[in-house]
């Protein structure tokens, strides 16, 4: 942390203390808050390559939306991420649809749903955010409107997706949501989500993908719903999900674990408990795979798994790695 920020920092916690009655001389020189930023945490390993591209932001000064906007474009691009962007694997009817939200520090939020053909739908959600008093657009109006910004109509179905869907048109497989566990060759539980804080303290979040794989055209998930796949408060934390959408919607996981946060808990807690909730409300909830990723204020990570094998990458001035998050259920 820059000696600014940390002054800033002091200053404003001063301030609250001095609010309580307590003298802010007294305490200016003695917090030791331990603030650990910057730092850029993402899910799953393509969550690696992200953070690198986040962080020549980061570390440059530079502010955490256009760090956390850069990081999960590098996946929107790379056609070999199969479950974001370009080249992710298509829905029932052969098209790839995808879904996106951003979030800022000072809780602006943008979002764009069953987008077709635009292969960066986090930049048309942070200019959803930035150009339009509304925070959600979807499907041809949401082309619309990213083709009149400059976007360009690209054809996101590679050749070796196509192939992946005729085969199973052929086979007359059931859609399943159930991930990890019987449709775990289908690699569908893939979507990135990036949280980071910059040098200024200021944290912003990021998720895109194309949702699950072969999923009912029209279907959208949890990713670009603020508050299920995201949602960040900048005085408090944030939060990001992977998995089975449907169970991140209805208990509107992301904004859960920021409460929770808000209520006095770890990131990890808060990651926890959100998957407990889980537990608790969804009846088949065995037959799912969510992940949680989560960040404090002060740059403390945290993240919770359903099933074993959610990994998530961490970025720090000391670190660049990949961590298995606990889960509910133990390894078999
Ligand atoms: C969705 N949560 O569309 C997304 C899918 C996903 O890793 O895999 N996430 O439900």
């Amino acid at each position: 942390m820059t000696s600014t920020t940390r002054r800033s920092f002091i200053a404003k916690t001063s301030l609250g203390l001095a609010a309580l009655g307590l003298s802010k001389f007294t305490m200016a020189g003695e917090i030791s808050a331990d603030v650990n930023y910057p730092v850029a945490i993402s899910t799953w390993r393509h969550g690696l390559p992200a953070n690198e591209a986040a962080w020549e932001i980061l570390s440059k000064g530079g502010y955490a939306l256009d760090a956390v906007e850069a990081g999960v474009r590098v996946a929107e691009a790379d056609p070999e991420v199969i479950t974001v962007g370009y080249g992710g694997i298509p829905d029932a009817s052969g098209k790839v649809t995808l879904d996106a939200c951003i979030m800022d520090e000072k809780g602006n939020a943008g979002s764009v749903a069953f987008l077709r053909c635009i292969k960066h739908p986090v930049s048309v959600a942070r200019l959803v955010m930035e150009k339009t008093p509304h925070v959600m657009l979807s499907g041809k109006g949401a082309q619309k409107f990213a083709l009149e910004n400059g976007f360009k109509k690209e054809k996101l179905l590679t050749r070796e997706m196509r192939k992946r869907w005729r085969k199973w048109k052929k086979e007359e497989r059931e859609f399943s949501t159930k991930i990890n566990i019987e449709n775990q060759l289908e690699e569908n539980h893939d979507t990135i989500s990036m949280l980071a804080i910059d040098k200024e303290g200021r944290l912003c979040g990021a998720c895109t993908t194309s949702g699950m794989a072969f999923k009912l055209h029209g279907r959208v998930g949890d990713s670009p719903i603020i508050g299920a796949g995201l949602f960040v408060d900048g005085e408090v934390g944030g939060a990001a999900a992977t998995g089975s959408g449907e169970l991140v919607m209805k208990t509107l996981g992301s904004f859960l674990v920021v409460e929770f946060m808000r209520n006095g808990m770890s990131p990890k807690e808060a990651c926890n408990a959100a998957i407990q909730r889980i537990t608790e409300k969804i009846p088949d909830y065995q037959e799912h795979q969510i992940g949680y990723i989560a960040i404090s204020k002060t740059g403390e990570i945290g993240a919770a798994s359903l099933q074993p094998g959610f990994d998530y990458a961490v970025k720090t001035p000391e670190v660049s790695e990949l961590r298995e998050a606990d889960a509910w259920f133990k390894k078999l």
